[in-house]
């Protein structure tokens, strides 16, 4: 027999309810259901004089159930009619979390009339996560336990904090878990029965406790980092209410402004994206019986900008690496700018002088590949070129022990052609780390042809333990991201050849909500990368004479970017300010008139659309051939490789919002209105075409 979501007990007049639905104990209908028939039970039970709510499982509670959200079916009410009925219980309940509580989790805890639970927990309200805000009266009752600017950060940042910052939340903080039950029953035995029960509904915010411009001010202040963002300032709204208004009313406002955030489709798509990076690490390339190699001892082939950083992940989760270049002076240089990097984190208090020497003490080098033969994993981000790559290939097949795992950190080449080079192509994977490599959370993980399953479970493993996020996707030019992102770069330079300027370009994609527009982003990756890129592929350009024609000039007239003072945008010296140059848009006007190019107005709406639109299909033609075996997989490589804004879910959630037959009426429509040009890059891919004719959507 199944067991039941809330189990109900009574035992020398204390009834148990407790919460059984792993994996996180989420507050679905079952939960609900669960806690209102236990609550009723123990009031109707004269034997019960005080009632428990506690979990089984590790956490206390995750929340509501965040895939009933979609159903709509919210009943019976987590607020009005659960957290009501506990609140209102003429017996005293006491919430005891073994584990951590999360949005309605610790909703439901701040409901009940003690809190017990142990030093190393954690509780926090993330909704703001999810595109909402706390909606079972956790913006009411928060403010109303602790100071209302530590719960204005609490509900606006969504972070968890740790119960040791929260003692007045808390009857009682204990050393340890394990100390738990004993403390939950002195607790009981010495509560006063006679006493008011202690509601935080009853309890008034003090309004000479914060300043009233407080709100005002917080709004201005998280205005740079949520831009774009709805939720957060709703949460602030709410948080207010709970220091104006009376708890009933209070809790009313709160409702209305969790409606308005769950309506909008930023809660869909931010929703959405906690499903997707979820999902990201559900894939069927190996099940439970494949085995793990372990991972004890890394090498980095190439101590440069890439190799550096991702040599540090290592090192930061304490698995020993050994970074490999021929040159000494490579490698001293290697080494000093990473331990440069660590210094600069320890003078901003995040780490201390140990902890940076621990890390340091990780890292080995050397110039030999014979000091190679007992690691677990060897990385490879040496120069992109094929034959350079094949070169330390062969070298790490004569050297390393069989069973390491040989990757390959390259963002386009073919890894089959790689793995051709050794005699053990099943052991070759890609790891396509994002730069810079330490900090961005984004790993593709790439298998060619002959990668074994426990190859990609390992590595799938692996970026759990360096904190990445893994995207499995298959071998292409570029594999998902990059390859997508050329559709996106491509039409950013041909939109200024027709007339619209780097600045008008860039401001549109700020405002759709990317951290910069493509020039920008291109001054500071570096002009010549593309071009290095388009040199090694011309054939595939070959039939679009305006392919990149301005970004090429730039570059052949030494306009690297933001490195040399001077790309599509001047810099001047130590200022990443771009400052837009009239020069490059006379650039782009003779360009266009050799071309025969017509150059005009461009609306914003047009620029926007011929941005993404492309990089959509691109993603449609990536599904159809399987290199990303999901929609949600593509959303999570642009959130964290790309910076796609997550309140769009990914450029195929937009897709999705906005509708594909949008998406496809608009592909249609610049392939008529750009001739040869339009022919050659809009032509729907025909997944698009068969979603938007059947009304369906990507994710
Ligand atoms: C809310 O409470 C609204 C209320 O204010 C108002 C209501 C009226 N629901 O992350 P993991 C699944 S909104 C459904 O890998 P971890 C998750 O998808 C909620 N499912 O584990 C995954 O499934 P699968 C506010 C959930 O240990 C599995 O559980 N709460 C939920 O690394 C394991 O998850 C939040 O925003 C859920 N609430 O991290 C907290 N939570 O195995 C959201 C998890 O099929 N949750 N799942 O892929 C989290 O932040 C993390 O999951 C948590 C555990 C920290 C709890």
């Amino acid at each position: 027999m199944s067991q039941s979501a809330v189990a109900y007990s009574v035992q020398q007049s204390v009834a148990s309810l407790i919460m059984h639905n792993p994996p996180v104990n989420a507050l679905g209908k079952a939960v609900r259901v669960g806690l209102v028939e236990g609550i009723e039970k123990a009031l109707a039970d004269d034997a019960v004089k005080v009632i428990v709510i506690t979990s089984d499982i590790g956490f206390f509670s995750g929340g509501a159930d965040i895939s009933e959200f979609s159903t709509g079916d919210f009943e019976p009410n987590l607020s009005t009619v659960v957290l009501h009925a506990i609140e209102q219980s003429t017996k005293p309940v006491v919430a005891v979390l073994p584990g951590p509580a999360f949005g309605g989790g610790l909703e439901l805890a701040l409901a009940c009339h003690y809190r017990i639970t142990h030093k190393a927990n954690k509780v926090g309200l993330p909704e703001v996560n999810l595109g909402i805000l706390p909606g079972a009266g956790g913006t009411q009752r928060l403010p109303r336990l602790v100071p209302v600017q530590q719960a204005l950060d609490m509900v606006v940042s969504g972070r968890p904090q740790s119960v040791t910052k929260l003692p007045s939340v808390f009857a009682e903080i204990v050393d340890s878990v394990e100390q738990l039950p004993a403390a939950t029953q002195t607790f009981i035995e010495n509560l006063d029965l006679t006493a008011d029960i202690p509601r935080t509904c009853d309890i008034t915010v003090d309004s000479a406790s914060f300043d009233p411009a407080l709100f005002e001010q917080y709004a201005e202040g998280i205005k740079k980092q949520a831009r774009g963002f709805f939720a957060p300032f709703n949460c602030i709204k709410a948080v207010q209410a709970a220091t104006e208004l009376p708890f009933p009313e209070g809790l009313q406002r709160e409702g209305e402004l969790f409606l308005e955030c769950m309506q909008t489709s930023q809660a869909r798509a931010q929703q959405h994206f906690f499903f997707a990076e979820r999902a990201a690490g559900h894939v069927q390339d190996y099940d439970k019986s494949t085995p793990v190699r372990d991972i004890k001892k890394v090498a980095v082939i190439g101590a440069g900008t890439m190799g550096g950083g991702i040599a540090m992940n290592f090192a930061n989760a304490g698995i020993p690496v050994t970074m490999l270049e021929l040159q000494p002076e490579a490698l001293e240089k290697g080494l000093s700018v990473i331990r440069g990097n660590y210094e600069r984190t320890a003078k901003k208090g995040k780490l201390t002088a140990e902890d940076v020497e621990k890390r340091m003490s990780l890292l080995t080098g050397t110039t030999s590949y014979a000091d190679l033969a007992d690691v677990d994993l060897v990385i490879e981000a040496v120069f992109e070129k094929m034959e350079v790559k094949q070169a330390v290939f062969k070298s790490l097949d004569e050297v390393c022990k069989p069973g390491a795992i040989l990757a390959t950190n390259t963002s386009t080449l073919d890894i089959n052609e790689i793995a051709a080079a050794t005699s053990r192509p099943q052991d070759v994977i890609g790891l396509h780390f994002f730069s810079p490599a330490n900090v961005m959370k984004l790993l593709e993980i790439v298998k060619a042809e002959h990668t074994a399953p426990e190859v990609i479970k390992t590595c799938m493993q692996m970026a759990k333990i360096i904190r990445k996020v893994a995207v499995l996707v298959g071998v292409c030019f570029g594999f998902v991201g990059n390859r997508m992102i050329e559709a996106y770069g491509r039409e950013a330079n041909r939109l200024m050849l027709e007339g619209a300027t780097p600045e008008q370009v860039d401001k549109v994609i700020y405002k759709f909500g990317l951290p910069m527009g493509p020039f920008t982003m291109g001054d500071m990756a570096g002009l010549d990368i593309g071009y290095f890129v388009r040199q090694s592929r011309k054939a595939f350009i070959e039939h679009d004479p305006s392919y990149c024609v301005v970004a090429d000039k730039l570059v052949e007239d030494g306009r690297v970017g933001l490195k040399a003072g001077k790309g599509v945008y001047l810099y001047e010296p130590g200022n990443r300010q771009p400052i837009p140059d009239e020069s490059v848009l006379e650039i782009a006007k003779q360009e266009a008139a050799r071309l025969g190019i017509e150059q005009r107005k461009i609306s914003d709406q047009e620029i926007l659309e011929r941005c993404i639109y492309p990089l959509i299909n691109e993603g449609a033609l990536i599904l159809e051939e399987g290199i990303a075996a999901k929609a949600s997989d593509i959303d999570v490589i642009y959130v964290y490789g790309y910076g796609f804004p997550v309140y769009r879910g990914g450029p195929m959630k937009f897709a999705d919002e906005i509708g594909l037959d949008k998406v496809l009426t608009a592909m249609n429509k610049y392939r008529e209105q750009l001739g040869d040009y339009g022919e050659a890059w809009f032509k729907p891919a025909p997944l698009l075409e068969k979603l938007a004719q059947q009304g369906k959507t990507f994710n």
